[in-house]
């Protein structure tokens, strides 16, 4: 059935004004210190959806948003949902021949783009045969359309009914082949997540103010920054740039959050500057960690700074948010915890049988916050989605108290500051190099425990000298993306590989 009320816009944004809400601050820029009221936000979101209208981008048509984590993003995050138009939040640290490539893959009508990104998108855009407005917010480059200038003159919108089994919005994950693919969510995978996770682990109030390093454009920043302090009338504290450690430490003391959602890199390098320059002074009473698994002694030390243990969980693009976690009656460090009520999880070995306490299988989750599909790949769907259940391509063990450890992939990928990492595409950009004749890349643990790339590469000629290897790391920045260079490049003589030619990434593995 067709309502307004299957519409996430009715719930996360139009019921606060009938709440009484309207003047609340919902965001707040920690860097310039701009707000966003809730009324703000209602009406900003209503107008939105009139000025994607008047520009012709109709339902279920892609707006993609590359956008800071900036108060113009919710605004037209929910404009775009309230007019039935599906917003692609993408990362914001990618490379123009990614954004060349979800932007042709998601056929996006209509791209708003930061003003500080449009140097790295603009040559993406040249020749796209599918965007029909690209909408800049801040100084645009001449020519180019302002966010005021595309919402002037639109007429607020009312929310178009739709059903909680339609389509609301994407997210693009790299896939093993390095391939990004469009993540399908539906309406009311947003209320999923957060009356499980956000309700029952985070257990979020209004009176809440949170603070996360993770963006809008990762699931799980999502989550963190928009839906959950959304759903209860909460405040967010906005961070746009890069977040250092400093940096955080600085806005945990300037803007006192309630809440922080960092990721185990950020923790550990925070850790270190604590211990050199002590603990900032703020209310935190829960601070909660994802996208890979936490170091025991990473939660050990900054309890010990802040009087507030590290919620470690695990989440996926595919479910949306968190689906296994620690809580805050029971953290075991090192664990992943148990799974999120709401969620059901298995653990299963190569033929499907359920393994039993002790044994490693690979993790799969039943929950209502799971994703329809992955856009156009009817194969990785039907591999990944399998009936009620979602293949996580995570290995865990059961421990005999029913928690659950991390083991790592089923296949090569992995993380790196909590953002998937496609071995594929770092060797492809490092073969892209002249002097490079082949190359293999895995992960590789830093010196606090944390999953780093680390390359080898045989090369076309001579044994590689400091000055290559930076050009080679610099060279992979500038092709897939900042965080994605080799912190480690060892030159080889040839790769493991098998007698089809593949290579043996293991046996690199076992060297790290
Ligand atoms: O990587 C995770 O653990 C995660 C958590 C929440 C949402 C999304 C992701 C990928």
């Amino acid at each position: 059935m067709l309502s307004v009320h299957a519409n996430a816009v009715t719930w996360f944004v139009d019921r606060h004004l009938d709440e009484g809400r309207g003047d609340k601050i919902a965001f707040t820029e920690a860097e310039t210190g701009r707000k966003l009221s809730y009324v703000d936000m209602a009406e900003g979101a209503a107008l939105m959806a009139g000025a994607l209208a008047q520009a012709g981008v109709r339902p279920e048509e892609r707006a993609a948003l590359l956008v800071l984590d900036q108060i113009e993003f919710p605004q037209i995050f929910w404009g775009a949902l309230k007019a039935g138009v599906i917003p692609v939040p993408l990362n914001t640290l990618l490379a123009t021949e990614v954004y060349d490539a979800i932007l042709r893959d998601s056929r996006a009508a209509v791209l708003f783009v930061s003003a500080p990104l449009w140097d790295v998108v603009a040559p993406a855009l040249e020749d796209n045969p599918y965007l029909r407005h690209v909408v800049v917010i801040g100084d645009a480059p001449e020519g180019a359309v302002r966010l005021d200038e595309f919402l002037k003159d639109a007429v607020p919108q009312p929310t178009l009914p739709v059903s909680s089994d339609e389509v609301a919005f994407w997210l693009y994950s790299s896939g093993s082949t390095g391939q990004p693919k469009g993540v399908a969510h539906v309406h009311s995978a947003l209320r999923a997540t957060a009356d499980t996770y956000g309700a029952q682990v985070l257990g979020i109030t209004e009176d809440d103010v949170v603070l996360s390093a993770a963006k809008f454009f990762f699931a799980y920043g999502l989550g963190n920054a928009l839906t959950f302090p959304l759903s209860v009338g909460a405040t967010t504290i906005l961070f746009g740039g890069r977040p250092t450690p400093q940096s955080m430490i600085d806005t945990l003391a300037a803007h006192q959050p309630t809440v922080f959602c960092g990721v185990p890199t950020l923790y550990a390098a925070m850790v270190a500057q604590m211990d050199k320059t002590g603990a900032p002074k703020a209310p935190l009473r829960r601070c909660i960690s994802a996208g890979e698994a936490l170091p025991e002694d990473v939660g050990t030390r900054w309890e010990k700074h802040i009087g507030v243990g590290i919620l470690d969980g695990v989440g996926s693009t595919e479910m949306l948010h968190i689906f296994l976690s620690n809580t805050a009656d029971d953290i075991v460090y090192g664990t992943s915890g148990r799974a999120v009520p709401g969620y059901t999880l298995r653990l299963v070995d190569e033929s499907g049988e359920e393994v039993g306490a002790g044994e490693v299988g690979e993790l799969l989750v039943n929950g209502a916050s799971a994703a329809s599909c992955y856009w156009n790949q009817r194969d990785k769907t039907r591999s990944t989605f399998e009936g009620v259940w979602t293949r996580t391509g995570d290995k865990y063990e059961m421990r005999s108290d029913g928690r659950l450890v991390y083991c790592g992939r089923t296949d090569d990928m992995f993380k790196v500051s909590g953002i998937w990492l496609s071995p594929f595409e770092v060797e492809g950009a490092l073969v892209s190099h002249p002097q490079v004749l082949e190359a293999a890349v895995v992960a590789a643990q830093d010196k606090d425990g944390l999953d780093k790339p680390k390359a080898y590469v045989v090369l076309q000629s001579g044994e590689g000298d400091d000055a290559l290897k930076a050009e080679l790391k610099a060279h992979v920045k500038e092709k897939v993306g900042k965080w994605k260079y080799p912190r480690w490049i060892e030159v080889v003589e040839e790769l493991p590989k098998t007698a089809t030619g593949k290579i043996q990434r293991f046996k690199l593995r076992e060297d790290c």
